[in-house]
């Protein structure tokens, strides 16, 4: 495993953490297992279906909602609770709940936002996996977007996010014309 700073006290980058066959096995499982759907979001003041696939798991209770939509937890599994574990290790902080985005291709994406709702409290820590094909994850400063950072999310990788990080910075997962495969995230937080 290889650990770096890459904002100091804001972004903790750690590759390597999962072999790529078993980055394999943990893709394909929760492919098949994690009960995907399509949000709808509101956005502009219409309602619009998220470019991408998602899920949440969370501990009984716990409510969360995001661009207006409410999401209703299922419980953890066996998996997703060892997947837990480890992010936890890394980012020394335990979480409730997880939020998966599963991007088919290059026209699934994640537009710029912070993941400041008030449920996440202050400085949030958010510990983010990623299994399958790497892509481009965007970062641009809130008050001047011209300062523009970028990295690639590889396979079996854990970005950490704490700090003043979402009060700072927006982030996005962009499309591509490319040809991409397929990409699994899972970003595990705490709801207050
Ligand atoms: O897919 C990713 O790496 C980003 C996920 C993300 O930004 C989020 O869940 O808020």
């Amino acid at each position: 495993m290889n650990k770096r700073v890459l904002i100091e006290d804001k972004l903790i980058y750690f590759t390597d953490v999962y072999s790529s066959d078993v980055s394999r096995e943990y893709f394909q499982s929760l492919k098949e297992t994690i009960e995907w759907g399509r949000d709808e979001i509101m956005m502009f003041g219409k309602r619009t279906k998220v470019p991408r696939l998602t899920s949440w798991y969370a501990d009984p209770n716990v409510k969360y909602s995001y661009s207006g939509l409410e999401l209703i937890p299922r419980p953890w599994t066996p998996e997703l609770i060892e997947l837990k574990s480890l992010a936890e290790k890394l980012s020394n902080h335990s979480f409730n709940s997880v939020l998966l985005n599963y991007y088919r291709g290059g026209a699934d994406s994640m537009g710029w936002h912070s993941d400041d709702e008030k449920e996440l409290g202050t400085n949030p820590i958010i510990a983010s996996i990623t299994f399958g094909y790497p892509r481009r994850f965007l970062l641009r400063e809130r008050t001047d977007f011209n300062n523009k950072k970028e990295i690639e999310l590889e396979d079996g990788s854990v970005l950490v996010m704490r700090g003043d990080f979402q009060e700072t910075y927006q982030h996005s997962i962009p499309k591509t014309a490319k040809k991409v495969g397929e990409r699994l995230n899972l970003t595990f937080r705490t709801i207050r």
